[in-house]
Order: C-alpha cells, then sequence, then structure tokens
C-alpha cells in the first residue's frame, strides 16, 4: 500500500488498540510521516494527543505524568531528530526512574541502510539510557514487544525507567491478521510484588529496634507506603529525611521530619534505613566519611536502590511496602532503644529553622540593583498557593531557594540529572493530569529559555498552569562560581529579556512585575486566567545556599565543599 490511511485492520490499528488495552488515554508527541499511521489510529482510538514544539518537551511531560499519576508515560516522537531531540528526556526520565514508553519510526525497510530520509541508528543511541531499546521489524513480534517494553519501563523484575521501541513505516501500514492480536498480549500485567525473606526481616526488625539513632530516608521506591512508613517512624520514634523523590509521603508537622538538619542528621545517625532510594550524590554516596556513624539497612525491589555505593548490614530486595509490613509484625510490641532526647531535640530545631525561614521571606531585602529578593518572590507564591497545589521548580539559584522556601505536597525538579529545561513541560503535563488543581512553575530565566515556547502548547490544550520566571538576567549560579573560582565574567549574563511580552505574543496572559507590593495580585490574577506567565524582576545578588555549598564548581570527591573536605579527610589525602 503507498500512500492513503493505514486502518483499523493495520499494524499501527493494533499499537493504537494495545495502548488503550494499556489504559493509556494521553500522549504526548510531535508528528511525523515515519509516526503519522500510528498518529492517526491513536486518535482515532480515542487517545487524547498533546502535540508539543520540540519532542524533547513530550519526554519530559510523559515523564510528568508518570510522576504525577503513577501510571505510563508515552511519548510519540518521529525518526531521526525526533529522536534525537527527545534523547535529553529520556535520559531524564532514566535518572529519575520514571516509567515512559517511547514510540518512534524508522525508514520503511526496503529504504534501510541506503542514506533515507531521517534515517539514524535509533536503538544504538538511546541503548545506554533505556531498559529496553528494539526496533521491530515483523508485524507478529509488534505486540509481544510492546507488552515487554512496558512491562520494563514500568519495572517488573527491575528498575522502572524508559522503554524505546520503533517500527518501519511500511511495517506499521501492513494488515495485522485478527490471529496475531492475541488478547494475551494486550491484557495488562499486574507489577509482580517481590516478598521478603524471613530471614532479612528478622535481622531487619532487629537492626531497627536495636539503634540508638536510626533515620529513614526515602526515595522513589517509598511511593505508595505512606501508611506503613509513618507505622515504621511513629513504632521506632526514628527520624526521617524527605528526599524531593518521595515528597509528599510524610507531612511537615510530622515530628520525625528533620529536613532542615541534613548535615546533622546524617552525621549522627548510628543506622540509615534507606527505602526505595539511591545513595546518590545527594546523599554523599553514603560514604562514612558523611555517615559518620551509621550503619546501613537497605530495603528495595531492585538492585539500584538496593546496593549502589554502600553495602547494608541488612539487604532486602523486596517490595518496600511488604518489607514494611513485614517488619512492623516482626517487631510486635518491643520497646526501641531510639534516643527520643536526641530526636526531640534534632525535630526542635528543625522546626526553629523552619520557621526562621519562614520569617526571613517577608524580610529578605532586595539588592543594591533594586530587584526583588527571590525569597521575597517566593513568599508571595506560597501565600497564593493551597495546600493541594503542585509545584515545579527549576534553575539554579532559584531551585535551591525553592527548595526550602516552599513546602508543596508534590513537586518536581530537574532531579538528579540537573536537567534544566523541564519546567516548562512538567507543568504543562501536571496541570493536564490533574486539571483542578493548582500548578505553579517557578523557573529560572535561563531554565525557562529551553521549552519556552512550549508555554504554547499550554495555551493550544488548555493547561491551566502558571509559569512563574525569576528573571535575574542570568544564568545566576554560575555567575557566582565564575566570580568566586575563577575570577571571571563570561557567558553568564542574559539579557533583561520581557519573557512577559513573548507570553502574550503566544496568546497567554503575562504579565511584568518589579515592585513587590503587586506581586500576590499579580500572582492572584494569573492563576484565575491560566496559562499564565509572570516575569519577575529579581536580583542576582542573592546567594542561594546550593551556591555556597560549591555545588556548582563541582568538587573531585563528593558534590558539595564541606564533604568533600570530609571525604579528604577520611581518605588520609
Ligand atoms: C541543560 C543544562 N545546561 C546547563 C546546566 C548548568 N547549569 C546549572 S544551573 C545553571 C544556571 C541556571 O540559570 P537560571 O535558570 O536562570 O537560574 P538562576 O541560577 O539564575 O536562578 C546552569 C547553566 C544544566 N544543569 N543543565
Ligand atoms: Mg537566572
Amino acid at each position: 500500500m503507498s500512500g492513503g490511511t493505514p486502518g483499523a485492520n493495520s499494524v499501527s490499528g493494533a499499537v493504537a488498540r494495545f495502548l488503550v488495552a494499556r489504559g493509556v488515554e494521553r500522549v504526548f508527541g510531535l508528528c511525523g510521516g515515519h509516526i503519522m499511521p500510528i498518529w492517526i489510529e491513536a486518535d482515532r482510538a480515542g487517545i487524547q494527543i498533546i502535540d508539543v514544539r520540540d519532542e524533547r518537551a513530550a519526554l519530559h511531560m510523559a515523564q510528568a505524568h508518570a510522576e504525577i499519576t503513577g501510571e505510563l508515560g508515552v511519548a510519540l516522537v518521529t525518526a531521526g531528530p525526533g529522536v534525537t531531540n527527545a534523547v535529553t528526556g529520556i535520559a531524564n526520565a532514566h535518572v529519575a526512574r520514571a516509567p515512559v514508553l517511547v514510540i518512534s519510526g524508522t525508514p520503511p525497510r526496503p529504504q534501510e541502510f541506503r542514506g533515507a530520509l531521517q534515517g539514524l541508528d535509533h536503538v544504538a543511541m538511546v541503548q545506554g539510557i533505556t531498559r529496553y531499546a528494539r526496533t521491530v521489524r515483523e508485524r507478529g513480534l509488534v505486540l509481544g514487544e510492546l507488552d515487554a517494553a512496558c512491562a520494563r519501563a514500568l519495572g517488573h523484575g527491575g528498575t522502572p525507567g524508559p522503554a524505546y521501541i520503533d517500527f518501519p513505516t511500511d511495517l506499521l501500514r501492513e494488515a495485522l491478521p485478527a490471529a496475531l492480536e492475541q488478547e494475551e498480549l494486550m491484557r495488562p500485567k499486574p507489577r509482580p510484588v517481590l516478598m521478603p525473606a524471613a530471614g532479612d526481616v528478622e535481622r531487619a526488625a532487629a537492626l531497627i529496634w536495636g539503634a540508638k539513632r536510626p533515620l529513614v530516608i526515602a526515595g522513589r521506591g517509598a511511593r505508595g507506603c505512606a501508611a506503613e512508613l509513618s507505622g515504621l517512624l511513629e513504632r521506632s520514634g526514628a527520624l526521617y529525611l524527605d528526599t524531593t523523590e518521595a515528597r509528599g509521603l510524610v507531612g511537615d508537622d510530622h515530628p520525625s521530619l528533620v529536613n532542615a538538619m541534613r548535615g546533622q542528621v546524617m552525621r549522627e545517625a548510628d543506622l540509615v534505613i534507606t527505602l526505595g532510594r539511591k545513595l546518590d550524590f545527594q546523599l554523599a554516596y553514603g560514604s562514612p566519611a558523611v555517615f559518620e556513624n551509621a550503619a546501613f539497612l537497605r530495603i528495595a525491589d531492585n538492585f539500584e536502590e538496593l546496593a549502589d555505593n554502600r553495602r547494608g548490614e541488612v539487604e532486602i530486595l523486596a517490595d518496600p511496602q511488604e518489607a514494611l509490613i513485614a517488619i512492623l509484625k516482626q517487631a510486635g510490641n518491643a520497646k526501641p532503644k531510639t534516643d527520643r532526647g536526641w530526636a526531640g531535640a534534632t525535630r526542635a530545631k528543625h522546626e526553629e529553622r523552619v520557621a526562621k525561614m519562614a520569617a526571613s521571606l517577608a524580610g529578605a531585602a532586595p539588592g543594591a540593583d533594586g530587584r526583588m529578593h527571590p525569597l521575597t518572590l517566593l513568599g508571595a507564591l506560597r501565600d497564593t498557593l493551597d495546600e493541594e497545589a503542585i509545584v515545579i521548580a527549576d534553575g539554579g539559584d532559584i531551585l535551591s531557594f525553592a527548595r526550602v522556601a516552599l513546602s508543596p505536597r508534590t513537586y518536581l525538579d530537574p532531579g538528579a540529572l540537573g536537567c534544566l529545561g523541564v519546567g516548562v513541560p512538567f507543568g504543562i503535563a501536571a496541570a493536564l493530569a490533574r486539571p483542578k488543581t493548582q500548578v505553579a512553575v517557578i523557573t529560572g530565566d535561563g531554565s525557562f529559555g529551553f521549552n519556552a515556547i512550549d508555554i504554547d502548547t499550554a495555551r493550544r490544550h488548555g493547561a491551566g498552569v502558571v509559569f512563574i520566571v525569576a528573571n535575574n538576567a542570568a544564568w545566576n549560579i554560575e555567575v557566582y562560581d565564575q566570580e568566586v573560582t575563577y575570577d571571571a565574567c563570561v557567558g553568564t549574563k542574559l539579557a533583561d529579556c520581557d519573557y512577559a511580552g513573548l507570553a502574550r505574543a503566544l496568546g497567554l496572559h503575562g504579565e511584568r512585575v518589579e515592585d513587590a507590593a503587586e506581586l500576590p495580585q499579580a500572582l492572584k490574577r494569573a492563576f484565575a486566567n491560566a496559562p499564565a506567565l509572570v516575569d519577575v524582576a529579581v536580583t542576582g545578588e542573592a546567594v542561594s545556599s546550593d551556591s555556597k555549598a560549591g555545588l556548582a564548581w563541582v568538587p573531585d570527591l563528593q558534590p558539595l565543599a564541606a564533604w568533600d573536605e570530609a571525604e579528604r579527610a577520611w581518605r588520609g589525602g
């Protein structure tokens, strides 16, 4: 068949039906001839297509959709540059361990290896950043491969993350005999549950109930076990660090939460329990130079979150929820040895610091340039947001300020990849997934630029998100690093652009705010007219904690200067 529509009985029709059978209601993509048969059939099957302006944005949206809903996120991108543009987003989902299915096309089989339009070896390009990457050239294998790709993306038997699959366009147009559309391949697979081994549970309970200063650190793999986690904290009296991956599992008012005391509790804890959390750079790689006194208990349903960087006295390869249920049962009514004085005093200091931060929002002085302090902006934003609001932060300094000044239940940011540019697409996908919830994107002006054009996608698809640009006319965290480390200023300043004007040109509500007194009303108007953008002039003179900690400078042994020094001393030079 050349040209024309492939029809429902084609391979592409079966791909669309597969997605519907897997509960996919929305895909994020950018069209192109190589994938058009799927695009058309997906639309006919009732799947909403969120068409974006750059494939990278589609991948970021699919990731945010997955993170917010807990379901598979799906991106549909065309061959060649469609895939190369998508690579950054695939990499980010890879590092975040987010379940994303990426579907693309390749040139028709008769043109393979002939220098075809948009012909590239996609599979080779994405291999290192996917759980699965294959080209399917035989119609009888299409549904089985999609089934496998979904299982790998969702982390059945391993770590979740992106799975990549593509099909030659001529294959998509082929008819698929009804016999090959097997029900067993279409129906969703329940997530397999890994049960903990009894001996591990016994040893884990003994460790926790024998510890004096236990600390729980939860990550991605702990999502979904809020009740069991609370049970553990309450029964053991352990302290708790919320890494952004597991935001919202434990409320701000919980007596175990001590985020503001991170450095101290990492040093003082005698037992660290990681729950579905990698010991990556944000946790000093679990180094004994930083966790000076701790043994580790590691719980995860996949190897990456179980055993990276630091061995556990006990390592439980099991579903974290099942592991916690079993540990609590094992402990019974045993009395923990936790030093309640230590826990209480640490929590009290945490509360003091949080209160101090809240007070500093109101009183933060503007810069000598007359522009407001970023904390002034964040204070006004905090007052505008309701309890359920979803916040996305993106940037350098502004991200650092936002992480401590705001405390939303649902929060996303560039994560461990440090992938600037996620803000705009994350916000759009969040607003589409949760249309009744306030969604705010607080982004640096530099970070905003990467996917700025996609605010047009928010408008076209009615995503009620508010973009707030903290405009300091610079890649500011880098400005500070250049000044301090190199005594230089090169390629780090931006123009004081009129981003509100850009938003208005694209049909969104847009306002520029230079006077802090006008912020509350401007933010209110923005939420009332979302999608909207508020461009706020902030000073670049405010030094963020990430700046001070040396994150931008990239020390040799550890991500932060203090940890780097501790590691050097511990190694003995
Ligand atoms: C894609 C990407 N490019 C570059 C960087 C390095 N980088 C980290 S923070 C930063 C500056 C961000 O500037 P902006 O978004 O304006 O935030 P500000 O620091 O000014 O608040 C840069 C360039 C990165 N992390 N990711
Ligand atoms: Mg900036």
